[in-house]
């Protein structure tokens, strides 16, 4: 369990430094001491060619972004760009995507942790092995704040894998299958807290969809082992190594700038389902558009979901482009106000950079999480929030290496093209309303 020994002084001294950074963090409110995300996104489409990530998948869309790395966040991607075949232009999709914070209450009471800016998520960038990054490259990483001794680390893989069918269309009488396998762009890291090991993943596929996930995986801690208190479960012989239950809850901060603009509008759609009309022939369901104007902490329900929209942009159909949010399994953990909603759309601020245990100062009376800064303000440049949430109760499987567990949602161009970005040549003409035909 060598592992295991490095994995409890690594915490040990995260946990020392950890105040060492919040004190930092307020005395510097003036000066942040990590790069900021860029303003102007218009003005900053580009990066030297070290922190520039471009792939031409083999299906003809290209995906363009910037890196870099923050001391507490770790990766930010930067002005992501998509580019499916037939568009002219690179079609702006975020102007920066990172983690917003990891937050881990134990179900015991004894411990909270806010693993990137309490724990040293950021100074844990791991060494990838060529084999962790098959077919793609592993970029070297500069860590700020790091190990003097190592401060860069080969921990940034980009690479590309199939995806299975992007989509088969054969209908009754074609004697052709219409059939393309899909390609994505993947884009990751590996981030040491304590005994667990965080896969930050960002998967762009060829048809406009980007995932967002965090895998954890790595070792349980062992020094959470608690036979005593009904909250754990047991994963050694019998029933005396209880690991105590917990909590992680993943935040993502989307900063949108649809088609190069910051400026645009976040709508809600809810859908009620009523039963069939006197002599109906089944049930129906009404869709009704809400206009989010001001910040808001969503919660989310059945047949509920939200877009953001451009502003300045169309598609060929003379559609507002926009991107809607596809929500993945979560457990909505009850515990703090910050993880009492699945989604915030806040006005772009600066300093407001992490959903808890934010470090830069926003201000007297701000607050130092997400909750706070909902609070009414017009919505004209919104920033997104989405808090996904895994109760673990480990299992014995989890002994050892624990699996991966992943965790996290996807968001899925709505109108950005006029037709499928994969539509072959041969079948560009059918769009709108098509006779069924060969
Ligand atoms: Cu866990």
């Amino acid at each position: 369990m060598r592992v295991n020994r490095i994995s409890r002084a690594r915490r040990r001294t995260m946990v020392g430094l950890s105040v060492a950074a919040l004190t930092v963090g307020a005395a510097t409110a003036a000066g942040p001491a990590v790069a900021q995300p860029k303003a102007a996104p218009a003005a900053a489409a580009d990066c030297s060619a070290a922190y520039k990530i471009e792939q031409k998948l083999s299906t003809g869309t290209t995906w363009t972004m910037c890196w870099h790395y923050e001391s507490e966040a770790g990766l930010v991607l930067e002005n992501v760009s998509y580019q499916p075949k037939g568009e002219a232009r690179p079609i702006r999709v975020l102007t920066s995507g990172k983690l917003g914070q990891i937050h881990v209450p134990y179900d015991d009471g004894s411990v909270e942790y806010d693993d990137l800016t309490g724990f040293g998520f950021g100074q844990g960038l791991m060494n990838l092995a060529p084999g962790e990054c098959p077919g793609g490259t592993i970029k070297t990483v500069k860590v700020p704040d790091g190990d003097p001794a190592n401060p860069n680390v080969k921990g940034l893989c980009t690479t590309t894998r199939a995806r299975g069918h992007a989509y088969r269309m054969q209908g009754d009488s074609a004697n052709k299958v219409w059939q393309q396998q899909g390609k994505d762009l993947l884009v990751y890291t590996v981030n040491q807290v304590g005994w667990y090991e965080y896969m930050t993943e960002w998967r762009f596929q060829d048809d406009g969809t980007i995932n967002m996930n965090v895998g954890a995986t790595g070792s349980l801690a062992p020094e959470d082992y608690d036979a005593g208190d009904g909250r754990g479960w047991p994963i050694g012989k019998g029933a005396k190594d209880y690991a105590t239950s917990h909590s992680h809850n993943v935040f993502w901060r989307l900063n949108f700038g649809l088609d190069g603009s910051s400026k645009n509008k976040v709508e809600q759609y809810d859908s009620v389902v009523s039963p069939p009309a006197q002599g109906g022939a089944a049930p129906r369901n009404k869709t009704t558009r809400t206009n989010i104007t001001k910040e808001l902490a969503g919660d989310a329900k059945n047949m509920r979901w939200w877009r953001v929209v451009s502003t300045v942009g169309k598609n060929k159909d003379n559609h507002a482009r926009s991107y809607e949010f596809v929500p993945g399994a979560t457990t909505k953990y009850p515990g703090r106000s910050y993880t009492k909603h699945d989604i915030y759309f806040t006005q772009y601020k600066k300093c407001e950079q992490f959903a808890s245990n934010n470090l830069r100062n926003c201000g007297a009376g701000a607050g130092k999480s997400v909750d706070k800064w909902v609070n009414g303000q017009t919505l004209t440049h919104p920033v997104a929030w989405v808090n996904v949430g895994f109760h673990h109760v480990a299992r014995d499987e989890d002994q050892q290496p624990m699996p991966v567990h992943w965790q996290g949602f996807s968001i899925a161009p709505r109108d950005v093209t006029a037709m499928n970005p994969l539509t072959p040549p041969e079948l560009a003409d059918q769009n709108g309303h098509v006779e069924a035909g060969s």
